[in-house]
């Protein structure tokens, strides 16, 4: 078997609050058209990619906030993503809202989907850094409220073989965190699929738009170097009724270097040919991980959440 893959990572532009599920899943069959057209087998859309970036608002009214979650997936209004891929032989990571409800407890989940070429959903995930508040803070500039209208994803960060690979998942402020690419790259994780909605503008402190992009990147690829895996991050990009999000949707390498990066922050389709052994040498060297981690010394990170530095 060909150990290269194409991968696509399917940036979209803004989703206006107004605007409707059908409208986004039209744009992402027209992207997933265009990376068919291209000889992509993979396309990486963004996260929470059928609608606006709801948690920028305060919402009351449980059947509202209901109203921004999908109880199936696929569901009437993606059928048609998921008909279009498989007929087109591709696969696809989805962000999205998820509404579980078993055994009459109602649960609500940031998640994500990797739908296999044959168009069945063969992983979930469900985000685990939940960023921003649970209350309205009058005194911020923004609001970022996916504190109070999501729980903490319960799956944990599990991989799956797609295509042969070892793929993982996560969703936007999951990549900040090294924990996060360290227990797929314990897994042996190849390729880490991800979404992200990610504001220009900050709570309570200012920092230069640079910056953002900066900090955006530096995650993924230290996160891909460090586990000598692909990252293929995707942005939903630019003004979502007056409210900016920042682009640079990239695919990276193994060793950390951006191989390809959007430019625009509207809908635009960044591809590469990823091959999938790139990483061995370093899986094989640097990081061999059963060579040279010391778990003895690790302890701490799973024993503790905050820091406590020692006494002045
Ligand atoms: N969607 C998401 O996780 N966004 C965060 C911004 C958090 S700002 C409170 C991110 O890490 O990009």
């Amino acid at each position: 078997m060909t150990r290269h893959i194409k991968v696509a990572a399917a940036q979209l532009g803004p989703i206006q609050k107004a605007e409707g599920r059908q409208s986004a899943v039209s744009r992402m069959i027209e992207l997933l058209k265009e990376a068919d057209a291209g000889g992509a087998k993979l396309v990486v859309f963004p996260e929470l990619a059928l609608t606006t970036f709801f948690p920028r608002y305060l919402i009351e009214d449980p059947d509202e906030i209901d109203s921004w979650f999908e109880r199936e997936m696929p569901s009437a209004v993606t059928q048609p993503l998921f008909d279009q891929a498989k007929q087109r032989g591709i696969g696809f990571y989805l962000g999205y809202a998820e509404l579980d409800n078993k055994n009459g407890e109602t649960k609500h989940y940031n998640s994500s989907i990797i739908v296999a070429p044959d168009g069945n959903i063969v992983g979930k995930y469900r985000k685990v850094h939940l960023p921003g508040h649970k209350d309205y803070e009058p005194d911020y500039k923004y609001q970022h409220l996916e504190k109070r209208y999501f729980d903490v994803g319960n799956l944990g960060f599990p991989v799956w073989r797609v295509f042969g690979r070892v793929m993982g998942m996560c969703i936007c402020n999951d990549r900040r965190w090294a924990e996060t690419y360290r227990v797929m790259g314990l897994q042996g994780v190849e390729m880490v699929l991800l979404g992200y909605n990610t504001p220009w503008g900050n709570a309570t402190h200012d920092e230069p738009m640079h910056l953002k992009m900066f900090h955006n990147h530096l995650s993924m690829q230290a996160g891909a170097y460090q586990n000598a895996t692909w990252v293929v991050g995707t942005a939903k990009a630019g003004y979502e009724d007056g409210n900016g999000m920042i682009g640079g949707s990239c695919i990276i390498a193994p060793t950390g270097e951006i191989v390809a990066q959007a430019l625009t922050e509207e809908d635009e389709l960044v591809s590469y040919d990823c091959d999938m052994d790139l990483g061995k040498y370093l899986k094989q060297t640097t990081y061999d991980f059963e060579r040279h981690r010391r778990i003895e010394h690790y302890g701490i990170i799973a024993s503790q959440t905050g820091a406590t530095p020692p006494p002045e």
